[in-house]
């Protein structure tokens, strides 16, 4: 009996203490704007892509085929998807965008539909298919898997007309159907003008802001392809950025609104550029900008570009101006006659690689103490800690009256560093509009960058190293931050970024 009621006593006990010792529950804070969707967490998270253009154009020497080139043209050496694949990712990359159709109307996949594609081509005996065979070595080698399919068609004898957006759409059902799952689909705004036609060799102008029914056609898209994201002037998924020189604007906003360069409505190939660029920080929709380059200065490989292959330099410092002011970055990397990556582009993408794993391998603020001025709740599920923990989906956040914040490094004893890196979690929005940094100088605060936004990441990058004990990173915003990863390096000693080039 006695023992019974040593025993309930102690049960009680334990029930009591462990209710008091409960960690009280804190929510986190409420989305802000615009949020991303499942399609384009999925497109944010590989950050870093490629374009692979490659089609009859690699035979003829053109960048735009008229359209009436023989299939016959296009027949590879050696070709070889798992080099291609494994050449862009040695590079950094987590997918590549395929060109299964450029303006020229080729198709890199025997389409049912048109007899102007590689089944009429020499190469594999007309057996050949280069889509499945970038797709199945992407799947293989842990790379996603995206299309480039061209609006504009200057071999289809029914472009302009009805017919051929039928066509463009079975097209897409082909291509979305057949090769497993599918990241992107990249919509150029190229379209219209000269062309072959099936023969009438004329001028067609078409109202892109109507003619291919986008709304009709990229609801087919989505319904077969759960985690496709599309890329447009427009978005849905990410916008074009403005230019293909492989910068974005200064801030560059996720949130955006297309803005037309007319009284028509904005559509793909009609729009104003300088909206892209930067996105607007009241924009009414989550499109994340996409900076496509090539590392060439042509998109299709010619052997005259040969030697002007960009330097493993010059690809970081577009890699700081794109990803690092909140955009993806697709790199085109055209394959040569061979069907191969070309040396030189494979040697500057692996040192370019290099270079990132040397940057970024060393995050000092890893070893250092970071003091949040306030954390959301007092609760360890917002702490300072999920800044360094290279959790995305773990983040410091703070009480939702606290509209201005600041995160104290202190690394204890003087480091040099030259580049600063920040993610927001942006399943929240985009949530911090001001951002200003300081270092200590053994008596006070010295401010030495201060910008706007964000967004997926931003990279804070600077010619002069800096030596100090104490850094301290200030936010402000119209609601409390969320920031889910933060970055302080160095960049190794003689390095030099050259700055990119930004209006030739
Ligand atoms: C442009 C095209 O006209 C170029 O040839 C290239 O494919 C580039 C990526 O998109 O709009
Ligand atoms: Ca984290």
């Amino acid at each position: 009996m006695k023992a019974k009621l040593i025993f309930q006593t102690i049960i009680i006990f334990i029930i009591f203490y462990s209710c008091q010792s409960k960690p009280k529950v804190v929510l986190p804070p409420d989305p802000y704007g615009p949020v991303p969707d499942e399609r384009q967490l999925n497109i944010q998270s590989l950050e870093f892509y490629g374009f692979l253009h490659f089609s009859i154009n690699t035979f003829t020497g053109r960048q735009w085929g008229f359209g009436n080139e023989s299939p016959e043209l296009f027949n590879p050496t050696d070709f070889n998807a798992d080099q291609i694949v494994k050449t862009m990712k040695a590079g950094g990359m987590r997918g590549v965008i395929l060109t299964a159709k450029h303006h020229d109307g080729f198709c890199l996949w025997p389409s049912a539909f048109t007899e102007h594609s590689v089944k009429n081509s020499p190469w594999k005996n007309g057996k050949g298919d280069v889509v499945r065979e970038i797709s199945d070595a992407c799947h293989r080698n842990g790379m996603a898997f995206g299309i480039y399919l061209s609006p504009w068609d200057r071999n289809h004898p029914d472009y302009g007309r009805p017919q051929y957006v039928k066509y463009y759409q079975n097209q897409l059902d082909e291509l979305l159907s057949n090769y497993g799952e599918i990241f992107t689909l990249w919509c150029d705004g190229a379209n219209g003008g000269s062309g072959y036609y099936g023969g009438a060799n004329e001028v067609r102008k078409i109202d892109n802001t109507t003619y291919y029914d986008w709304d009709y056609t990229w609801k087919i898209a989505y319904d077969l392809q759960p985690k496709l994201s599309i890329f447009s002037d427009v978005g849905p998924g990410t916008r074009w950025v403005g230019n293909e020189r492989g910068h974005a604007g200064d801030p560059c906003w996720a949130r955006f609104t297309p803005v037309s360069k007319n009284d028509k409505m904005p559509a793909p190939g009609n729009v104003d550029p300088k909206y892209n660029y930067t996105g607007q920080i009241d924009g009414k929709y989550w499109i994340p900008a996409e900076a496509d380059v090539s590392i060439r200065p042509n998109w299709f490989y010619i052997p005259q570009d040969d030697s002007l292959v960009k330097s493993p330099e010059y690809i970081l410092g577009m890699y700081y101006e794109t990803i690092g002011h909140g955009a993806t970055f697709n790199l085109n990397v055209p394959p040569d006659k061979r069907g191969q990556i070309h040396k030189n582009d494979s040697i500057a993408l692996i040192r370019f690689k290099k270079l990132l794993d040397e940057i970024f391998d060393d995050n000092l603020a890893k070893k250092a103490k970071i003091k949040a001025s306030n954390v959301r709740g007092n609760s360890e599920m917002f702490s300072e800690k999920n800044l360094t923990d290279g959790n995305k989906n773990t983040y410091w956040s703070t009480d939702n009256e606290i509209k201005e914040a600041s995160l104290t490094i202190n690394f204890n004893k003087p480091v040099t560093f030259n580049v600063i890196d920040l993610r927001e979690y942006t399943p929240l929005g985009q949530r911090v509009w001001d951002w200003a940094f300081d270092k200590w100088d053994g008596s006070k605060w010295i401010e030495f960058a201060k910008g706007r936004a964000i967004g997926l990441r931003r990279l804070w990058r600077s010619n002069n190293r800096i030596s100090t004990k104490k850094i301290r990173l200030r936010f402000s915003g119209p609601v409390c931050p969320a920031i889910s990863e933060l970055g302080v390096y160095a960049e190794p000693v003689g390095l030099t970024v050259p700055p990119v080039i930004k209006n030739n």
